[in-house]
């Protein structure tokens, strides 16, 4: 599987970007003309590891919790994994790349939705979703977080995840022993951001994109209709209202370096699937195993690191002391490169190397997305359909092979067609816990051509953008309040006629199986419009005193920020909360309990807390505290530090209780009693945030 990846992207789907080992795979193989995902990353990996639709695996969204069935952000307990059921039918189980599915990506933290206590038997990849090429957030192999520079397992003359996903990918195949068949998964990361890729990659397609992202679509599009991939008569989607035609966009030289990186990553994925396939060829598998290629999204359109001039994530980026060479990354944006040097973002940055941070941008991936329109998180076509070749020279009829395949098919589908073919059985039950039963359909009878039994509609949820296919039909819209649209996919795949209004008994009536399903699949009750979005305070400094309570929208922004805390506090002999922000789920608070001054903090639940190591003197001190992004906590009474320690790191979401001075009224971070009341004193409170 590739990371925001566009439907167009390698040679065989109209890409220009040369990808002669998915070609091959695709020539000896079918390919599928309407496979779906769920347009992201976090809901499309949920879906293809359980067979069930993202929300009901807990995944109805990204990694935060939002306390509501379908949006746990963690794997649920009444989901297997393909992997688990693969295991049970006497396979042995690898993978190589991201997982992300689940919140916990620290050593320190659970470990019960990792990989391996997942169904995997080897894992080597990444826990979080995203991260630098040359050092990758949350490494890990096995059940151990790894740096790549002190890694013993590992040490290539030049480290680069997408080259180190397709080398394990390889090792376990080459060291799968016995008679046992094998299921893998390698989950590249590549081509989502950052633009990084190595040098001689991008050196083959220097000048390929000259000529701008208006002719790279038309290309496209040509090559398409050419391979009879897409019907003649759907029209091209127009050029997208935000991106400029390509002879008005500026820093155009730039521009051209992204999309060159860019095809530099799917480049050297598709080198990787070459080693793969060469290995299943040295171990004499190549014939009897399926191989499928899909992708997790479409084309992303984010801004990253794209503002004008050149940003550092730190102020004084001179200051930084580099990482030490075994220290574990768990920064998604590095601030430094291994060797020390500080990493840049901004339009004045050439992008590619280790120092360098972007995304290639909204225009290049409308390109990525042709003849589609929208993007990853949307699912109209452009957010949702995916390439997906299946190879399989024993299974697959040698008058099929290069052939192409227009019955549409979904991830949950994948864990319907390992099960068909494995002979597994899927459970209904893990000790007392019900599982959810799949949601797909095999494709193995569409691999050669003959109907799949297909017997419910398809259906996606996504930050309130909906849709529902049922057979020539879609229906789809943008976010939780936008007006359901519907079109004709035979006619009209590229969703330009709307016929909503014609065919408007039709559409009421999908709109009614989309609700109905939205309930059964627990898309909702969803996070998404019923709120108005609250504005947070934009202070930096506040002054605070006993008694004070603000409201979330006043309260410190806590979000991804590092703060201090200073306050002159008297105890008179008394335990209580100083000052608090948030509840259960996220929050932080600085107390005095059983005589010792604590920080505790919530990190989706889980509660940390960093005691002093002497008691709490009687008369009147100040007292300080400071939390830093990377969680590390320091507390001083005076001027002597009297605790230092680590927390997961600085609050993932903001807390929706508000801020108490004083007291914890509602939902307390810690282990102290609600609404106690501090009997103490706390004067002269001032809270900062740092950055
Ligand atoms: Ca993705």
């Amino acid at each position: 599987m590739a990371d925001d990846m566009g439907w167009s992207d390698i040679g065989c789907y109209g890409s220009e970007i040369k990808t002669p080992n998915l070609d091959a795979l695709a020539g000896s193989g079918v390919r599928f003309t309407q496979f779906y995902n769920t347009g992201r990353c976090c809901p499309t990996r949920a879906t293809l590891l359980t067979g069930v639709y993202a929300h009901q695996a807990g995944i109805g969204h990204m990694m935060g919790s939002r306390n509501l069935p379908g949006y746990q952000g963690d794997l649920g307990k009444n989901v297997r994994t393909i992997a688990e059921v693969m295991q049970s039918a006497g396979y042995s189980t690898y993978m190589a790349g991201k997982w992300h599915v689940t919140p916990h990506v620290r050593p320190d933290g659970p470990k019960h939705n990792w990989p391996r206590q997942r169904g995997f038997d080897r894992f080597y990849g990444t826990i979080h979703g995203a991260g630098s090429f040359f050092d990758p957030n949350s490494l890990t192999r096995e059940n151990t977080q790894v740096s790549p520079l002190t890694d013993k397992e590992y040490q290539p003359d030049e480290y680069y995840y997408t080259d180190a996903i397709s080398d394990h990918a390889v090792r376990y195949i080459k060291e799968h022993k016995g008679e046992d068949p094998f299921f893998i998964y390698v989950a590249y990361t590549a081509p989502h951001w950052p633009m990084h890729a190595k040098e001689k990659d991008i050196a083959k397609y220097k000048g390929k994109y000259d000529a701008g992202w208006d002719a790279m679509r038309k290309a496209r599009y040509a090559r398409q209709q050419k391979m009879g991939l897409i019907d003649p008569k759907w029209k091209m989607t127009p050029r997208d209202g935000k991106a400029p035609a390509w002879e008005d966009a500026k820093n155009k030289e730039w521009e051209i370096r992204l999309m060159e990186t860019y095809g530099a990553m799917v480049d050297s994925l598709d080198q990787g699937m070459g080693r793969v396939v060469s290995a299943l060829k040295e171990t004499g598998q190549y014939d009897n195993t399926l191989v499928l290629f899909l992708a997790d999204n479409g084309g992303c359109a984010e801004g990253m690191g794209r503002r004008n001039g050149i940003q550092y994530r730190d102020k004084d980026p001179d200051k930084l002391k580099p990482m030490g060479k075994g220290d574990l990354q768990f920064d998604m944006i590095p601030r430094r490169t291994r060797d020390g040097r500080v990493v840049r973002q901004g339009s004045e940055v050439m992008t590619g190397a280790s120092d360098t941070y972007h995304g290639y941008g909204l225009s290049w991936a409308n390109a990525s997305n042709t003849p589609f329109r929208e993007y990853k998180h949307w699912v109209h076509e452009g957010g949702i359909s995916s390439p997906l070749i299946a190879h399989w020279p024993k299974g697959i009829d040698a008058n099929r092979q290069g052939k192409l395949e227009n019955q549409p098919g979904h991830l949950i589908d994948l864990m319907a067609t390992c099960v068909d073919l494995s002979k597994a059985t899927y459970p209904a039950k893990a000790g007392d816990t019900p599982i959810v039963p799949m949601q797909g359909t095999s494709l193995v009878a569409a691999f050669n051509g003959k109907d799949i039994a297909r017997e419910e509609p398809i259906f996606w949820e996504h930050e309130g953008n909906r849709a529902m296919r049922e057979g020539k039909w879609k229906l789809v819209a943008k976010g939780a309040n936008g007006a359901w649209e519907l079109y004709d996919i035979e006619a009209d795949r590229t969703e330009l006629n709307n016929l909503s209004e014609k065919e408007s008994a039709r559409m009421n009536g999908m709109a009614a199986q989309w609700e109905k399903w939205a309930l059964k699949a627990l898309a909702k009750p969803w996070p998404w419009g019923a709120k108005k979005k609250t504005k947070f305070s934009k202070k930096k400094n506040f002054t605070l005193k006993q008694g004070d309570q603000l409201p979330q929208s006043e309260a410190p922004m806590v979000q991804n920020r590092a703060f201090t805390v200073m306050a002159t506090v008297e105890t008179k002999g008394h335990d209580g909360v100083i000052i608090a922000q948030g509840g259960t789920n996220h929050g932080w608070a600085l107390h005095v309990w059983e005589g010792k001054l604590r920080f505790v903090t919530r990190h989706g639940g889980k509660l940390t807390s960093l005691v002093a190591d002497k008691d709490f003197p009687k008369s009147e001190v100040k007292v300080f505290a400071e939390l830093q992004t990377d969680g590390t906590v320091t507390l001083k009474v005076g001027d002597k530090v009297v605790a230092e320690g680590k927390t997961p790191g600085s609050m993932q979401d903001m807390p929706l209780d508000g801020l108490e001075v004083g007291v914890d009224s509602n939902g307390a971070v810690g282990r102290y009693p609600a609404d106690k009341l501090f009997e103490g004193t706390v004067r002269k409170l001032s809270l900062k945030i740092l950055k």
